[in-house]
């Protein structure tokens, strides 16, 4: 048995008698029973209801809280890792799918819009049979109807507030309504009208930002009228076997050739079918993130995100984290199989 010993350098030996004088003990005690209190009785319990909240009101279907469209809107404020890497990015085009991250967009002039822009995040150049996009419109902005007939359009808010105006005409239908944030309107093939910002932006940076979809209507002749809505005044339907929660924004009747689907998942909970199928998605992560299954591949998701799903490409998504997920789904519901989209 040995006993080891040490030399210590002079200075770093204890010094024997050398005791903190007990008027500082007392003050830095003080101090952190202070630090302690505080933490445990003010900002814990803020930080605690700011991140449960949002999870229960889900639970009880209560609102979603309008914040969380404007940060799918508002690519500069969704935090990217690896954002920095010069080249980086998460977008990645195929034949087959698209994934396309905030940090791609690219805005630009739209002869359909004045004081604004456009960013295309899906379109019929990639294969797709719909486009998808945003338009950010300045105080005097305004989105005209398509200059080609036959094409409809679906329009989300998620940031700011817009009018949507149409004269009553020979066989056209008169309208004048608000959409604001959360809420949402279709506008029929062939309608002719104006969707105009309704907010007086205090400086350049801010913007009213809009979601659209738009396809070429396959049922043309039918009677479709201009629809309006708010996402979370849609009832909840049945979805089993899934277990996600399951709005759906348009009537399922014969007037309408596509859905746009809103999809609630809480940690946890992924799709039950290991989806293969003929209809397309145009997919917008509102809020959560997890893990998408696109055809072979598999990709972490977050809030921001945009996916191109093409016919028959495997899906799956499962839903990870301390947020829940919820994503707007565009999908062609009544386009015939044989006859093609
Ligand atoms: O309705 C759908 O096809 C939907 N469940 N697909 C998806 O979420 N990828
Ligand atoms: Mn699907």
């Amino acid at each position: 048995m040995t006993r080891s010993t040490v030399n210590l350098p002079h200075s770093r030996r204890p010094r024997p008698g050398r005791r903190m004088p007990t008027s500082i003990v007392i003050v830095i005690s003080l101090w952190a029973l202070g630090g302690a209190a505080l933490l445990s009785s003010v900002l814990l319990p803020l930080f605690l209801n700011s991140k449960t909240l949002t999870l229960a009101a889900v639970q009880q279907n209560q609102s979603w809280p309008n914040q969380s469209y404007r940060q799918a809107g508002t690519p500069s404020s969704t935090k990217l890792a690896f954002a920095s890497l010069p080249g980086f990015t998460r977008s990645t085009v195929q034949r087959t799918y698209a994934l396309i991250t905030p940090e791609s967009h690219v805005y630009q002039r739209n002869p359909l819009v004045d004081d604004g822009s456009t960013a295309h995040l899906i379109s019929p150049a990639m294969g797709a049979n719909f486009a998808m996009y945003y338009v950010r419109l300045g105080s005097q902005g305004r989105l005209s109807s398509p200059k080609d007939v036959g094409i409809e359009r679906f329009v989300i808010c998620l940031d700011g507030r817009v009018r949507v105006k149409a004269s009553a005409g020979a066989g056209a239908e008169e309208t004048d309504s608000v959409v604001e944030v959360g809420g949402f309107s279709y506008m029929p093939a062939n309608a002719s009208y104006v969707i105009q910002n309704d907010m007086k932006h205090k400086n350049d940076i801010d913007k009213t930002v809009l979601l659209v979809f738009e396809r070429e209507n396959k049922i043309l002749g039918v009677n479709a009228g201009y629809r309006f809505g708010e996402i979370d005044e849609q009832p909840i339907l049945p979805s089993s076997p899934e277990v996600f929660t399951l709005r759906k924004l348009m009537p399922d009747t014969p007037e309408y050739d596509f859905n746009i689907h809103v999809m609630d998942f809480r940690p946890g909970e992924h799709l039950q079918v290991k989806e293969v199928h003929y209809n397309q998605h145009g997919l917008l992560m509102v809020s959560g993130g997890g893990v998408y299954r696109l055809g072979d591949d598999w990709y972490p998701v977050t809030a921001g995100d945009v996916i191109w799903m093409a016919p028959f490409v495997p899906q799956w998504y499962g839903a990870l984290g301390g947020e829940t997920t919820r994503y707007i789904l565009y999908k062609d519901t009544t386009v015939d199989p044989v006859l093609g989209a």
